[in-house]
């Protein structure tokens, strides 16, 4: 590389990346292959529009490349191409969800999350960001005995609030999701029922969390979590007008629109432009890895690695919310130890660890120094960390925590 100031920070980079220990629960380590693939001449390429149907000449090969990650997609997560559409265009997750709404909730309609605060994401509906300025959140959460949804309390708050879509799938809620159950509560009022499967997406691939396909209307993902792929997003949409949902009556002759069709329109030209064919590539990548006994050996482990520290913490006097988790992730509250979530992340980052500070549910502190730590073992798996090294590792967190 010609350009030296890059090729320092570049290199600078790689070499941070190797010298710590990396808890955040929403990163990866991509393999050579994904990273080559990104690094392609299919960046220099226009394909707006879908393979066949696209406003550029010059795509036959992009056309491949797309449909391949398409059936990748497909497969990996067991589902009929009669009946579910996959996109793979979206930038990353945020505008993944955009297009969901955009697509099927009015403007000004209802959406129902779960708070920030609770371990919901942003674009759940939070009042900072688009999901929240353009619709309007129905906030749930957990509930404050013991911290896991109580989802009786969710068909409530359906029945009364009539959302138009609920969302399921979290940011830092440690705990399997009961699919079904959310399905009840989407029914309760009518609406679609969105899985926001993003940190999960590589569990489910791996055998290790329900899936959500049964039960969904649409799915949507990031590719950069534990599924371990280039960032990006994906959406996921029934073939037909939704669970159980019959199709609308139209003036005579008049063919309506799918979920899946909506979503191809608002992804393009609803709201993006040219997709970025190198991620493309290399989540076809990606996908491939992630449909094989390897990659799901490592989601078991992700699993025993998470038990591990958590439990090995807990053991040293830590209190982890919901006592415990059975994911790639899980919340440690600090606060209760007398310090804070910044002053703790400040300490770990000194000593080469590196963790997220993230709100606990029913937190008494402001977001910007939270009671609470994030920590995933999804990084950490892949440079092929086991039990014991988990052991030792919760062993030097309590050592700095607690100087
Ligand atoms: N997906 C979020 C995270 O969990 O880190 C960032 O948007």
């Amino acid at each position: 590389m010609k350009d030296t100031k890059v090729k320092n920070l570049l290199a600078a980079e790689k070499k941070r990346q190797k010298s710590v220990i990396n808890l955040v629960a929403s990163e990866n380590y991509v393999s050579d292959d994904v990273l080559k693939a990104l690094g392609t001449e299919t960046t220099n390429k226009y394909a707006e529009g879908y393979p066949g149907a696209r406003y550029y000449g010059g795509n036959e090969v992009i056309d491949k490349i797309e449909n391949l990650a398409i059936d990748r997609a497909l497969k990996l997560f067991k589902l009929n191409p009669k009946k579910w559409g996959v996109n793979v265009q979206p930038h990353s997750g945020s505008p993944a969800n955009i297009a969901v709404y955009q697509a099927l909730v009015p403007q000004g309609g209802k959406i129902m999350g779960m708070s920030l605060a609770h371990g919901g994401h942003l674009t759940h509906g939070h009042g900072v960001s688009f999901s929240g300025k353009f619709w309007q959140q129905v906030p749930y959460g957990v509930s404050e005995k013991n911290e896991k949804i109580d989802y009786d309390e969710l068909l409530k708050i359906a029945k009364k609030e009539k959302p138009d879509i609920v969302v399921t799938g979290y940011s830092a809620y440690p705990r399997k999701i009961n699919f079904k159950k959310m399905r009840e509560v989407a029914d309760a009022a009518g609406a679609y029922l969105m899985v926001d499967m993003a940190h999960i997406s590589g569990l489910i691939a791996g055998g290790q969390h329900p899936s959500p396909f049964t039960y969904a209307d649409i799915v949507t993902t990031t590719t950069h979590k534990v599924l371990r792929g280039p960032r990006g997003g994906m959406i996921f949409a029934r073939q037909d007008y939704g669970v159980g949902k019959k199709a609308p009556k139209t003036k005579k002759g008049k063919s309506v629109p799918t979920l899946f069709d909506q979503i191809q329109k608002s992804v393009f030209p609803g709201m993006q432009g040219g997709p970025h064919m190198n991620q493309i590539a290399a989540l076809a990548v990606a996908l491939k890895e992630a449909d094989s006994a390897s990659f799901k050996k490592y989601t078991e482990q992700v699993i025993k690695n998470t038990k591990t520290l958590s439990g090995e913490l807990k053991k040293r006097g830590w209190r982890i919310t919901s006592g415990g988790t059975d994911s790639h992730v899980f919340l440690m509250d600090v606060w209760k130890e007398g310090l804070t979530g910044k002053e703790a992340s400040e300490r770990l980052e000194k000593e080469g660890i590196i963790v997220n500070m993230n709100t606990i549910p029913y937190d008494t502190r402001s977001p910007f120094n939270p009671s609470g730590l994030r920590l995933g073992t999804a990084a950490e798996t892949t440079r092929g960390k086991k039990e014991k090294d988990m052991i030792a590792l919760a062993e030097r967190i309590d050592k700095i925590l607690r100087k």
